[in-house]
């Protein structure tokens, strides 16, 4: 691979801040968070996600299961994407944009999303295919009469022709292959990597409803392709990550059309938690198309069909709820604590997407997974045919009895708020109402993460809390009670559902006539995987400053990076709920 270095001279010749218009700080070439050298020393392999190991970077195994070698598939498969990329900019240029490559490019980068896919074999595949749809592009734009820039080995790369072979190849391009990357490039570089990796999961899911945007796929690949050239400055990079978050807000609108278009307007549901007695089947996970396949494959086999995780939300949606007499109630809480409640749920379950962890022996037959979701050893479903779930379920005892338990309310998207808009402006104008925050993001392992809790538990009860993502199983169960008739918990949906709040947000600027940040309206936000990375850079898009991120700040973040980010909107650590409650209330 030709690099290009990127010397501190160039770096600060060409530097500056096109966020605030100011030089780019001298300081931002002293920072080393994580240096290349203290993470080649460590045979550290991976630090994209929030429980990434001692805050820094994952060794010899991922906290989340994940090994080296599934790792350097993964990273493997992000440079052939680079070079596919690269193609498909080429073929652009002579009017070629190709469906099979733009839907098959965010697929393949969902796939290396934390928690989502563990099986090598699994990405063998997508790396055959990856390269085989590369040179089919570079094929095409010839024919056209373009040409493609074959300066990166990205384009011409041949795979080796087995896994350990790939394994040994991708060293190459592991995230701190180059050494001489300067800490904040490196560090820009994989902000933006990872924003798009989460705008790619949520294209993917918009895409299976045939909501797609030409826009959105250009710049996935203008940013891939972008990643391969080593001479970007920070100012163009900068300008890339904030440009993710403006495609990530419209592919979630996307994928908000095609969910709604689907299943209807989500609209306020209660939602059992407890049991039916009978066989049963449990759905986790985000895909509601998934969902839908199963209810319709379980009709009328005495089957009830649950929601785990992420899917609470779907019972939200009427085409889903009076379409399924079957689809009854709610099991469990958020993806870290699957493989004890999975253990004790007595039928078949499905993994939908993310978050999946190593399933236990004792109900690993119980267990399967379907789209881009998989585990070495987990049967793999297409969703035309699950009868390996059905029969699976059946076979299981499923419930003895009834097993009664108190309902959560879910369906609180932005139609469903903005129904009652009327009675909120009254409620702010009379005082009634005295401050909105959004509680929402992802849940996890970490004991800090009780900062959620205790923040909601805490809020003033003249506050509404909106709620999304799987963050809110820390507090779903907690009656707050109601201000005016409207519920102080809203449970705006899954962290797919962002725009929906954004939404909420846009109408409350309308209604009190004015800007986003000057609404009695406040972010506190927990961040885990990638998905909340792109989720954030869209609120940062927005101009949403003093948004309160935790439970820690990202590890591939730099001290100088974050400082950017502070100066200009303010970004702030969580610190104590009730100080934070406080500095927030005034
Ligand atoms: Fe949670 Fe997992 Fe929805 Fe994430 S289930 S953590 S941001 O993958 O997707 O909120
Ligand atoms: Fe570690 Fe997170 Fe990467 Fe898994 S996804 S290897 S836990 S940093």
């Amino acid at each position: 691979m030709k690099k290009k270095d990127i010397s501190r001279r160039s770096f600060l010749k060409k530097s500056t801040l096109a966020v605030t218009g100011t030089a780019l700080i001298p300081s931002l070439l002293a920072s080393k968070k994580v240096s290349a050298k203290d993470a080649n020393k460590n045979k550290m392999f991976c630090y994209q996600c929030e429980q990434t190991m001692g805050g820094r970077g994952c060794t010899r195994i991922g906290v989340c299961g994940k090994t080296p070698e599934i790792a350097a598939l993964q990273d493997l498969l992000i440079h052939t994407l680079k070079g596919l990329s690269i193609a498909a900019m080429a073929g652009r240029k002579v009017n070629i944009s190709d469906v099979e490559v733009n839907r098959f490019t965010c697929m393949a980068m969902f796939s290396t999303l934390t928690n989502v896919e563990f099986d090598p074999y699994r990405f063998e595949d997508l790396l055959f295919q990856s390269v085989g749809l590369r040179d089919r592009m570079i094929q095409k734009v010839k024919a056209a009469g373009g040409t493609v820039d074959t300066s990166s080995d990205a384009v011409t790369l041949k795979l080796k022709p087995t896994l350990d072979g790939m394994v040994k190849q991708a060293k190459a391009y592991g995230l701190f292959s180059d050494p001489d990357v300067n800490p904040d490039i490196r560090s820009l570089q994989h902000l933006l990597l990872f924003g798009i990796k989460g705008m790619a999961a949520y294209t993917d899911h918009a895409a299976e409803h045939d909501q797609e945007d030409e826009g959105n796929y250009e710049y996935v690949h203008r940013a891939l392709a972008a990643l391969e050239n080593k001479s970007l400055g920070a100012d163009e990079l900068l300008a890339l990550v904030l440009e993710c978050g403006e495609k990530n807000l419209r592919a979630m609108e996307l994928l908000s059309l095609g969910n709604s278009g689907a299943y209807g307007d989500p609209v306020p549901t209660p939602v059992p938690l407890g049991a039916k007695k009978g066989k049963a089947i449990l759905v986790s996970g985000h895909d509601l198309i998934d969902l839908e396949a199963v209810l319709k494959a379980s009709q009328g086999k005495g089957i009830t069909v649950y929601t785990h995780g992420e899917m609470l939300p779907a019972h939200g949606y009427p085409n889903l709820k009076a379409r399924f007499s079957h689809f009854y109630g709610h099991y469990g809480t958020a993806w870290q604590h699957q493989r004890k409640e999975f253990d004790k749920f007595p039928g078949a379950i499905l993994m939908t997407s993310n978050c999946i962890q190593k399933p236990k022996q004792t109900y690993k037959r119980n267990i399967f997974t379907t789209g881009t979701v998989g585990w070495p050893g987990v049967t793999h479903l297409s969703k035309k045919n699950l009868q390996p779930l059905i029969d699976q379920a059946l076979e299981l005892p499923g419930y003895p009895q009834d097993q009664p338990d108190m309902e959560v309310l879910v369906g609180f998207g932005h139609t469903a708020v903005l129904g009652v808009a009327d009675k909120i402006v009254a409620g702010v104008k009379d005082g009634s109402i005295g401050h909105f925050f959004l509680v929402g993001g992802c849940d996890g392992v970490k004991k800090s993460r009780n900062y959620y809790t205790e923040f909601v538990e805490k809020a003033p009860d003249n506050s509404i809390i909106l709620t999304l993502a799987c963050g809110k199983f820390k507090f779903f169960k907690h009656q707050l009670g109601e201000i005016n008739g409207i519920p102080r918990l809203l449970d705006v949906g899954q962290c797919n559902d962002s725009h929906s709040a954004v939404q909420i947000a846009v109408a409350l600027t309308k209604a009190f006539d004015t800007d986003v940040n000057g609404l009695p309206l406040s972010f506190i936000i927990s961040w885990y995987e990638q998905k909340a990375v792109a989720v954030l850079l869209s609120l940062l898009h927005l101009g949403i400053k003093d948004i309160h991120l935790g439970p820690s700040l990202p590890a591939f973040i730099t001290p100088n990076i974050l400082d950017v980010l502070v100066k200009n909107y303010n970004l702030t650590p969580i610190g104590t709920a009730e100080g934070d409650l406080k500095k927030i209330l005034g």
